[in-house]
C-alpha cells in the first residue's frame, strides 16, 4: 500500500512551526479538548439527533474502535460517501480517533466517480447510507468491493435513525491508537474539478487545523456561533471555511438543513437562531429571491458566506437589502488557498471581490501565460503557495507535473485581477474570456450586466466562432419564474447600462434550466463547455 504524504520542504515546514501556524494540534486531540471543556455543550443538529460534544467524542470513540474490532488498521484509508446527517461526523471523527484517513465523496458520485476514488486511495473501506435521496448505495457498495480486491469492509449507516444509523458498529475505546503525527496527512480530499475525475489532496492535521482556526477568527466565530450546513457536509467549503470543523474549532454548534430550498433554510434559521451560513451562488440567488418576495425575518443570521463559483457584484448588493445580514465572498480551494472579504472590509470591496487570503505567507502570484508575473492591478494566472496548499496530489504525477511549478507553486486555473489592497477579483477560468475580433470580454462581467434585468434570474455567456469576428457572444438566459423577457428587450437594457457595444450579446437564448454539478453549484466553466457545444453544433 503506497504511503500517503504531504511534505513541504524543511525550512518552510520549519518557518510556519516557528510562526505558529503549525502549532501540532490534531484533529483526535481538538475533538478531545472541547468535550473536556464543555461536554454538555450541544455540537451538533440534525437528522432527530441532538448531540454534546460529549456525547459526540463518545460516539465517535465508540465508532473507531468497531472499525479496528472489524479488521480494519492505523493507516488504512476508507472512503465516506453520506448525505448532510450527524453520521457523518460520527464516521469521520471516529476515523481520525482510530488513526484512518477519510476519503471524502459527494452523494451524487456514483460508481465511476467511487471506483477512481477507492482505487487510487487503496481504500480498504467504504462507509455508506444505505440510501441518500432513492439511490441504493449499499447495493453499490457491495458492487465495488466484489470488484476491487482492497476494499474489504462496507459499513452501511441506517438511514433515519436520528443519529443511531451506525451504532451496530461498536468498540472499545481503550483500543484506539494514541494521537497521530500533527504533519502527517489526516484524510484525503478531493479536487473540485467539476470536469474529469477528481484527483486526492492529502491535507495534514497542522495545515488544515491552522485554516480552520484561521477561518474561524476570520468569520468571527465563538462559542455561541450556530453555522447550518446547507451544501454538502464533505464539500471543503462546508467543511472549513470556517465550515463544521472551523464550528467545532470555535466551540460552536453546527445544525444540518436537511434540503436547501428557502423555505426549508429560513425555518430552521429561525427555529435554531443560526448565525451564520455557507451557499453557492445559484442557492443564493435562490434565497434572494424568495427573501425579496416574502420579507422574512432571520434576526438572528449574522453572515451569509458566498463561495465556490462566482457571486456577481450585482447579485451580491442584494444580499444585504434582502436578508438583513452580512456577506461574506469566499474564494478558496480544496487544494488550500482561501481568500474572504473581511467582515468588516468595506461594502463596494465585499461585493466586488472575492477577498483576500488567510495567511500572511499565502504566497500569491498573479503571472501571464508564460509565467512573468503582471504588474498589480492586471489580470493573468493565479499560482499560489503556502502554509496550507498543498505540494502534491496523492498517486498522480502527470496531474503534480502539470499542477505545480518547480518551486512548488500550485497552478490554481483561474484567472484573478490583484489590487493594491490584496483583494483578489475572480475574473474566470484560463478559457472563460471571449475574444471577439480582438476584444477581450469576460463572460462574467456580461452574465452580471444580465442578471441585473429584473426579469432575470440566472445567465451564461459563451463563445461561439463566428467568421466575422472569430468568436461571438452568446448568452443562455434562465428567466424569473413567470418571466419571458425579449433579446430585444434584454439588448436595449443593456445598452442603458452604458457598457462598450462590443459586450452587447450578439444572440440571446432563453433556456428553462442551467444544469449543476455534483455539488450543487453551477460550475461556470463546464456549463459554458456545455452550452458551446450546443450553441456551436445549432449553428
Ligand atoms: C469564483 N470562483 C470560485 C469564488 C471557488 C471555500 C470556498 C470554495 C471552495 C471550492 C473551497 C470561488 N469565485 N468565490 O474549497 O474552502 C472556483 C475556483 C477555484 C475552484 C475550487 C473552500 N470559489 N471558486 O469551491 O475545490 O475556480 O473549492 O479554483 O470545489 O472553484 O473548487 P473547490
Amino acid at each position: 500500500m503506497r504511503p500517503v504524504e504531504q511534505t513541504w520542504p524543511a525550512d518552510l515546514a520549519r518557518d510556519y512551526m516557528a510562526k505558529g501556524y503549525w502549532r501540532g494540534e490534531t484533529f483526535p486531540a481538538l475533538l478531545r479538548a472541547r468535550a473536556a471543556a464543555h461536554p454538555e455543550r450541544i455540537a451538533m443538529k440534525g437528522g432527530g439527533a441532538s448531540w454534546s460534544y460529549g456525547a459526540l467524542l463518545q460516539r465517535a470513540e465508540r465508532f473507531g474502535a468497531g472499525l479496528l474490532a472489524l479488521g480494519l488498521r492505523p493507516g488504512d484509508r476508507v472512503l465516506v460517501q453520506m448525505g448532510n446527517v450527524p453520521e457523518f461526523v460520527e464516521a469521520v471523527f471516529g476515523l481520525f480517533l482510530a488513526g484512518m484517513l477519510p476519503v471524502y465523496a459527494l452523494p451524487a458520485h456514483r460508481k465511476v466517480e467511487l471506483s477512481h476514488l477507492l482505487r487510487t486511495s487503496e481504500a480498504a473501506g467504504i462507509i455508506t447510507e444505505r440510501k441518500i435521496g432513492g439511490f441504493d448505495h449499499a447495493a453499490l457498495a457491495g458492487e465495488l468491493a466484489e470488484e476491487l480486491p482492497d476494499l474489504r469492509h462496507v459499513v452501511v449507516s441506517e438511514p433515519g435513525r436520528a443519529g443511531e444509523g451506525l451504532a451496530h458498529v461498536a468498540g472499545d475505546a481503550a483500543a484506539l491508537p494514541g494521537d497521530p503525527d500533527p504533519q502527517a496527512v489526516a484524510f484525503l480530499q478531493i479536487s473540485g474539478g467539476s470536469t474529469g475525475l477528481s484527483k486526492l489532496i492529502p491535507r495534514t492535521h497542522d495545515d488544515y487545523i491552522y485554516s480552520l482556526r484561521e477561518s474561524a477568527r476570520i468569520c468571527g466565530l465563538h462559542g455561541q456561533s450556530v453555522y447550518m450546513a446547507v451544501l454538502p457536509v464533505a464539500h471543503n467549503f462546508t467543511m472549513s471555511s470556517p465550515g463544521w470543523l472551523g464550528v467545532f474549532y470555535a466551540g460552536g454548534r453546527v445544525v444540518l438543513c436537511p434540503d436547501p430550498r428557502p423555505e426549508t433554510s429560513f425555518a430552521m434559521v429561525r427555529d435554531e437562531g443560526v448565525t451564520i451560513t455557507a451557499l453557492v451562488p445559484p442557492l443564493a440567488l435562490r434565497w434572494l429571491e424568495a427573501a425579496e418576495a416574502e420579507a422574512p425575518e432571520l434576526p438572528t443570521l449574522e453572515v451569509l458566506q458566498v463561495g465556490g463559483a462566482k457571486f456577481l457584484p450585482g447579485a451580491a448588493r442584494r444580499v444585504r437589502p434582502a436578508l438583513g445580514c452580512r456577506l461574506q465572498q469566499v474564494f478558496g480551494m480544496a487544494e488550500g488557498l482561501v481568500n474572504y472579504t473581511r467582515l468588516d472590509d468595506p461594502e463596494e470591496v465585499i461585493v466586488s471581490t472575492q477577498g483576500r487570503p488567510i495567511s500572511p505567507d499565502d504566497e500569491i502570484r498573479v503571472v501571464d501565460d508564460e509565467d512573468r508575473e503582471v504588474a498589480t492591478g492586471g489580470s493573468g494566472h493565479l499560482l499560489t503557495r503556502g502554509p496550507y496548499t498543498i505540494r502534491a496530489y496523492h498517486a498522480a504525477p502527470e496531474a503534480n507535473a502539470k499542477s505545480f511549478t518547480a518551486e512548488g507553486f500550485y497552478r490554481t486555473g483561474d484567472i484573478v485581477r490583484r489590487r493594491e489592497s490584496g483583494h483578489l477579483e475572480v475574473l474566470g477560468r484560463a478559457s472563460d474570456h471571449i475574444n471577439r475580433a480582438g476584444e477581450k470580454i469576460s463572460a462574467e462581467e456580461i452574465e452580471d450586466h444580465l442578471i441585473a434585468h429584473p426579469d432575470v434570474l440566472d445567465a451564461v455567456v459563451v463563445s461561439v466562432p463566428d467568421p466575422r469576428h472569430g468568436e461571438r457572444t452568446c448568452a443562455f438566459v434562465l428567466p424569473r419564474e413567470g418571466a419571458a423577457p425579449e433579446a430585444r428587450v434584454l439588448r436595449g437594457f443593456m445598452r442603458g447600462r452604458d457598457i462598450a457595444a462590443f459586450k452587447i450579446p450578439d444572440e440571446i437564448r432563453l433556456v428553462s434550466d442551467l444544469g449543476t454539478t455534483a455539488v450543487g453549484k453551477i460550475s461556470r466553466r463546464e456549463l459554458r463547455a456545455q452550452l458551446q457545444a450546443q450553441a456551436s453544433e445549432t449553428e
